[in-house]
C-alpha cells in the first residue's frame, strides 16, 4: 500500500471510494478537499494511479490494489462509496466488499441504479449483518467535485454516521446541505430516478419553447440565446435555462454556423427517464410531461423513418403571430406552467412510491436538497419548499396558492402558444400534454363515465353512479335494464 499526501501509514480513512471513473475519481477528491482520508480502489489499477498522480497532492489518500487492501484501510464501522456502472458491475463489487467487510459496516452504492435493484441489495446486506445505502447523487461530474445533490436511502441508522460525510461534501444553498436522508432501502435512488424523469420534461420544455422562437417566429440562434438568457433573470432561473443560453451562444468554429445547428438532432437516453416512465405506469400516475419528454427522444432517434416522412403536407392553416416579443413573453408564460405541471406530476409520483413503499418521503425536504447541485436546481424549487412548508399534505403543486397563481395568470398565453403551434405544425408534445393535463385535472366531468360504459357493454365491467352508492351493470344483450351487483 502507498500512502500519499500527509497520511501516516497506519492512519485509516474515514471513507473509501471504488470505481473512479470520473464520477468515482471526483467524489474522492471532493472528500479530500473536505479533509477526510480516503481510500481509494479501482478494478483496474491503473485508474487509482492516474489519480494520484494528477491529484495525490490535494488531500490525504490511500492506495489500494486489492479489495483485501482497500478494506483495511479503512476505519470502523467502514464506509465504502461504489461509484461503478449500474446493474451486474454493481452486484459484482457489492458481493466482493460484502464478503470482505463485518457487520455493521456501509455500503454506499451512488452510481444510478434502478430503485428495485436497491431494494433487493438493502435485504440481502441486511441479512448479513451490514449497511446498504442506495445514494442517489446529481450533478455530474461538477457536482461530484464541487457539490452535488446527494438522495440517500437505507437504514436511518446508518446515516447517523455517514449524514455528516456526505453533508459536508454536497453543495449548499443558504448555508443548508443538498443532502438528506430520505427514507428507508430504494427510497434514494427512486427520489433520483424521478430528479432525472423531471430533468427529461425540464430539458424537452426549453427545446420546445427553442424551436417555437426558430420556427414560429423564425428568430435568429443568437436572438434566442439573449432570450434565454433574460429569462434567466426571472422566474424561470436555473441551470438548465442558463446552460440553455450558452449552448445557443456557441459558434462552430469549422462552419461558423450555431453549435446546435451542426449538431445531429438525435437526442440519446441512457435509461432513468424510461425508468420513471415504467415506474409512474405501474403506480397509475399521469406523469405525461416526463412520458412526452422519453418519446419525443425516441422519436428523435427513429431517423429512417423521420426522413422517409419529411414530405408529409403540414397543412396552411397557420400564420405566425405579428407581435413577436408577446409571443416570445407567451412562450415563458407556456413554458413556466408546463414545467409547474412537469413538477406537480414528479411529486405525486413520489408520494405514491412513497406510500406504495412505506417510505415517508418528505418532498419539503427534497425540493430543498435539489436546490443545488444537482441539474434541476432552479429558484423555483424555493417556491416548492414553501408550498410543502405550508401544507405538507399538498394533493398537487398545483393548487398551492402561489403555483395556481402563476398558472392561472399563464393560462391564455399557453393556449395561444400550444393552439399556434399546432396550426403552425410545430411540435410541441410536452406543453401540449401538460395543458391537456391541467384541463383534465381542473374538468368537473371527464370522459370516462363514457368509458366506463363502453366497458360495461363489451365487457360487463360495471360501474358506480353518482346519485347512489353500489355497483351496476346494465343488460346490453338483454332488454337493457338495469342490475345493482
Ligand atoms: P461508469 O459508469 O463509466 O463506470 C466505470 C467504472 O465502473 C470504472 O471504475 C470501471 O472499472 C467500473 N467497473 C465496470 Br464498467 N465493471 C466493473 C466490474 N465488473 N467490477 C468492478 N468495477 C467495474 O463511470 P461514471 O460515469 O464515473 O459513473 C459511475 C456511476 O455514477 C454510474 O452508476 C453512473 O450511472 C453514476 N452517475 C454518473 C453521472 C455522470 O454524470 N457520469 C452522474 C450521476 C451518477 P475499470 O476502470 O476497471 O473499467
Amino acid at each position: 500500500m502507498t500512502n500519499t499526501a500527509s497520511t501516516s501509514p497506519t492512519a485509516k480513512a474515514q471513507i473509501g471510494v471504488t470505481g473512479l471513473a470520473v464520477m468515482g475519481s471526483n467524489i474522492a477528491r471532493n472528500f479530500a478537499h473536505k479533509g477526510y482520508t480516503v481510500a481509494l480502489h479501482n478494478r483496474s489499477i491503473a485508474k487509482t494511479d492516474a489519480l494520484l498522480a494528477e491529484h495525490g497532492s490535494e488531500g490525504s489518500f490511500i492506495r489500494s490494489e486489492t479489495i483485501a487492501e482497500f478494506v483495511d484501510a479503512l476505519e470502523k464501522p467502514r464506509r465504502v462509496l461504489i461509484m461503478v456502472k449500474a446493474g451486474d458491475p454493481t452486484d459484482a463489487v457489492i458481493n466482493e466488499l460484502a464478503d470482505a467487510m463485518e457487520p455493521g459496516d456501509i455500503i454506499i452504492d451512488g452510481g444510478n441504479s434502478l430503485y428495485t435493484d436497491t431494494i433487493r441489495r438493502e435485504k440481502a446486506m441486511a441479512d448479513r449483518g451490514l449497511h446498504f445505502v442506495g445514494a442517489g447523487i446529481s450533478g455530474g461530474e461538477e457536482g461530484a467535485l464541487n457539490g452535488p445533490s446527494i438522495m440517500p436511502g437505507g437504514p436511518a441508522e446508518s446515516y447517523k454516521s455517514l449524514g455528516p460525510l456526505l453533508e459536508s461534501i454536497s453543495a449548499h444553498v443558504d448555508g443548508e446541505p443538498c443532502c438528506t436522508h430520505i427514507g428507508p432501502d430504494g427510497s434514494g435512488h427512486f427520489v433520483k430516478m424521478v430528479h432525472n424523469g423531471i430533468e427529461y420534461a425540464d430539458m424537452q420544455l426549453i427545446g420546445e419553447a427553442y424551436d417555437l422562437m426558430r420556427r414560429v417566429l423564425d428568430l435568429p440562434v443568437a436572438d434566442i440565446a439573449d432570450v434565454f438568457a433574460q429569462w434567466n433573470t426571472g422566474d424561470l432561473e436555473s441551470y438548465l435555462i442558463e446552460i440553455t443560453a450558452q449552448v445557443l451562444a456557441q459558434t462552430d468554429a469549422d462552419t461558423g454556423k450555431p453549435l446546435v445547428d451542426v449538431i445531429v438532432d438525435e437526442a440519446g437516453q441512457k435509461g432513468t427517464g424510461r425508468w420513471t416512465v415504467k415506474s409512474a405506469l405501474d403506480l397509475g400516475i399521469p406523469t405525461t410531461g416526463i412520458a412526452e419528454a422519453v418519446f419525443a427522444r425516441a422519436l428523435s432517434s427513429s431517423s429512417g423513418q423521420r426522413k422517409q416522412a419529411q414530405g408529409l403536407a403540414g397543412g396552411t392553416a397557420g400564420t405566425a403571430p405579428a407581435d413577436k416579443d408577446a409571443f416570445v413573453d407567451d412562450i415563458r408564460a407556456a413554458l413556466y406552467a408546463s414545467k409547474v405541471v412537469a413538477y406537480a406530476q414528479g411529486f405525486d409520483q413520489i408520494s405514491a412510491g412513497s406510500k406504495e413503499y412505506d417510505w415517508n418521503v418528505d418532498r419539503g425536504s427534497l425540493a430543498t436538497i435539489w436546490r443545488g447541485g444537482c441539474i434541476i436546481r432552479a429558484k423555483f424549487l424555493n417556491r416548492i419548499r414553501d408550498a410543502y412548508a405550508d401544507n405538507p399534505d399538498l394533493p398537487s403543486l398545483l393548487l398551492d396558492p402561489y403555483f395556481r397563481d402563476a398558472v392561472e395568470s399563464g393560462v391564455d398565453a399557453w393556449r395561444r402558444v400550444v393552439s399556434t403551434a399546432a396550426l403552425m405544425g410545430v411540435p410541441v408534445p410536452a406543453f401540449a400534454s401538460s395543458l391537456s393535463y391541467y384541463d383534465g385535472l381542473r374538468s368537473e366531468r371527464l370522459p370516462a363515465a363514457l368509458t366506463q360504459g363502453l366497458r360495461d357493454y363489451f365487457g360487463a365491467h360495471t360501474y358506480q353512479r353518482i346519485d347512489k352508492p353500489g355497483t351496476f351493470h346494465t343488460l346490453w344483450g338483454g332488454d337493457r335494464t338495469e342490475v345493482e351487483q
